[in-house]
């Protein structure tokens, strides 16, 4: 229904509904639009200099250009209640328990993207500031801590499972980055200081969306959405949807592999 406008493809199970909305956004301001830019015209001509030499100074009288003003209130109402605020509130009161949901942590750093997951406990292990490193510990995650040997962090990659929800745990380490995922329709700023949930269900996997788009180097990317510096260009991370099979086969290697001890440490 969409389609006219051109968005990226759609992999997200809420997107429909934020495609509408977008779609209305455009139905009614291609109609303010041509209302207003009819109105200009005709101010344009009705009070042409050739007209009126001198300047009219009581100007339209009749009370079309209120009722005009009021029919764009109504309209803008109707979007803002009709659209856009049960929209945003179905989004935020549906958030799934995080027992039925794989739940993330990301966060945003000038100019990356640290993934972090808790692992099969799901409990997310102690992280100390002390034990920061931006080459081998980016998030300072404390491995001595039972509830992070089980943990996986990546730098730029994040592996989801597919029609699954999602709940990522949106955090900055420095400025504002904003996590913008164009086609699982997500957008949120990871602001300082706090931690954002928002959450998604992606229908599509990498590799269904390669042969849908007939692009074999087809990957979703995180871009950051807000300027963050000057490495804001670089600040990419992807996004791998995979069979739940094959994202639990990557998880068990990466525990694997992250949870052997470290002959250099
Ligand atoms: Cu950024």
């Amino acid at each position: 229904m969409t389609d006219w406008l051109g968005l990226p493809a759609l992999a997200a199970a809420h997107g429909g509904q934020i495609d509408d909305m977008i779609g209305w956004v455009h139905v009614f301001m291609l109609i303010l639009f041509v209302g207003w830019g009819g109105f200009f015209t005709y101010c344009l001509v009705r009070f042409r200099r050739s007209r009126h030499p001198v300047a009219n100074y009581t100007g339209v009288t009749s009370p079309a250009s209120t009722y005009t003003e009021i029919g764009v209130v109504v309209v803008e109402a109707i979007l803002l209640f009709g659209f856009a605020i049960p929209l945003w509130a179905a989004r935020v009161d549906g958030m799934p328990p995080a027992s039925e949901a794989l739940v993330v942590q990301v966060t945003g750093e000038q100019f990356a993207w640290n993934v972090h997951y808790g692992g099969p406990d799901g409990v997310f292990g102690r992280t100390d500031i002390k034990l920061l490193d931006l080459q081998s510990n980016p998030l300072g995650l404390d491995r001595s801590d039972p509830a992070a040997q089980d943990d996986v962090t990546t730098l730029n990659q994040l592996y989801l499972p597919v029609n699954k929800p999602i709940i990522v745990r949106l955090r900055s380490k420095d400025v504002i980055h904003s996590f913008g995922v164009p086609e699982l329709r997500v957008k949120q700023d990871a602001i300082p200081g706090l931690t954002i949930p928002i959450w998604f269900v992606p229908t599509v996997t990498t590799e269904e969306m390669r042969t849908r788009t007939g692009n074999s180097e087809f990957q979703y990317e995180i871009a950051c959405a807000q300027l963050c510096g000057l490495g804001h260009f670089r600040m990419r991370g992807f996004v791998t949807v995979q069979s739940a099979d094959e994202f639990q086969r990557w998880l068990e290697e990466q525990i694997k592999e992250q949870s052997a001890p470290d002959p250099f440490r």
